[in-house]
């Protein structure tokens, strides 16, 4: 797979990124919703924030408070016995679990898809009892005139799913939760087949240890049912134990293409395709073998969370296809690929 990473990655990394506060520093922008407004390419950040922190006997992390509509700060003592550090993304204390950073979404846009303008303030930010610990992982889906953003709220209640509206990305329209926990990867298909909406989604099952991607359609974009299991991990592969959606999916003249992440039993997240029937998009026709973006850049190899490309959206012109992605959960990074490469790539 001929992959040409940017020669300017990443192309937006934490200090290009104003804190929403003065008390708080960005520790990563990662995992972009993608699309095209007039001339822009717009980029919705997923902004990774906490607040500044010199005492190095704590960890402190922010969560958001819906009564006082405000973030509040919690410190956890490295020493107590009863905490749990080792995942660098959560801190777990007495069998409940916090996020060590909280994220908003973020605007950036440019004209050439590699130098972005970036808002000074957050677009979206947490504003609700599902959205307490964050929102993120934005994906992109234009429907006629009005772009739905599909992200993952998160709280003590659980990983959601929700969705917003917006025709210009000034104002937007919350739509409220569209998947219950444990749900996330979520993205809108752009369009209708035979006249229902679909979305690729990814339950979890904790007692199976399942993380397979699932389809489901809709009338209305509210209402989903019709759940069906579309595809597992692979034992042995690269995608082995935790696969999802991750770009938005794209009409080809043979069928839906979906770049989708694998995660490997090392914590290796890295990125696929799978080839969806046009007209039955519950339907695998193929799906690469082998990953068509992995983790090989230092800049995707070490950071925040090493060892990992993650996307949420992409942009498919004739034959070239640029995706955006979140390298080592701290940055945001471009690499064009060839359709033609990765058709030849799936296995048919
Ligand atoms: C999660 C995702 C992403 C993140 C990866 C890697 O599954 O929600 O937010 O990039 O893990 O940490």
């Amino acid at each position: 797979m001929r992959v040409v990473r940017s020669p300017h990655n990443p192309i937006i990394r934490p200090q290009d990124v104003k804190p929403s506060r003065r008390d708080f520093e960005v520790i990563g922008v990662l995992n972009a919703g993608v699309t095209r407004l007039g001339d822009d390419i717009i980029l919705l950040l997923r902004v990774a924030e906490r607040p500044v922190n010199e005492d190095q006997g704590t960890v402190r992390t922010s969560v958001y408070d819906v009564v006082d509509d405000r973030l509040v700060i919690i410190d956890f003592s490295k020493s107590d016995p009863e905490t749990d550090f080792s995942d660098p993304r959560l801190i777990v204390r007495s069998g409940q679990t916090y996020l060590t950073s909280i994220s908003h979404l973020r605007l950036a846009r440019s004209t050439d898809g590699i130098n972005f303008a970036i808002d000074d303030t957050p677009a979206i930010f947490p504003a609700n009892r599902y959205e307490t610990f964050g929102i993120e992982d934005p994906r992109i889906t234009l429907i006629g005139r009005t772009y739905y953003i599909t992200y993952v709220a998160v709280s003590p209640l659980g990983v959601t799913t929700s969705l917003i509206a917006t025709e210009d990305f000034i104002s937007f329209e919350r739509l409220g939760v569209i998947f219950c926990p444990e749900n996330k990867d979520v993205v809108l298909f752009p369009g209708q087949v035979a006249g229902r909406f679909y979305a690729l989604h990814r339950p979890v099952s904790p007692l199976f240890n399942r993380h397979e991607m699932w389809i489901a359609d809709s009338p209305d974009l509210h209402c989903w049912g019709n759940h069906r299991c579309l595809m597992a991990p692979r034992a042995n592969c690269w995608d082995e134990i935790k696969i999802g959606a991750g770009a938005v999916p794209f009409r080809t003249p043979d069928g839906w293409l979906e770049v989708y992440h694998g995660a490997d039993r090392d914590n290796r997240y890295s990125l696929g395709a799978v080839l969806l029937d046009s007209h039955k998009p519950w339907k695998v026709i193929a799906r690469t073998e082998k990953p068509i973006l992995l983790p090989q850049a230092g800049y995707e190899c070490e950071g925040f969370f090493g060892n990992v490309v993650f996307t949420c959206g992409l942009l498919c012109e004739d034959d070239k296809v640029m995706i955006y992605y979140g390298a080592a959960d701290t940055a945001i990074c471009c690499a064009e690929l060839s359709l033609k490469d990765i058709f030849e790539s799936l296995n048919m």
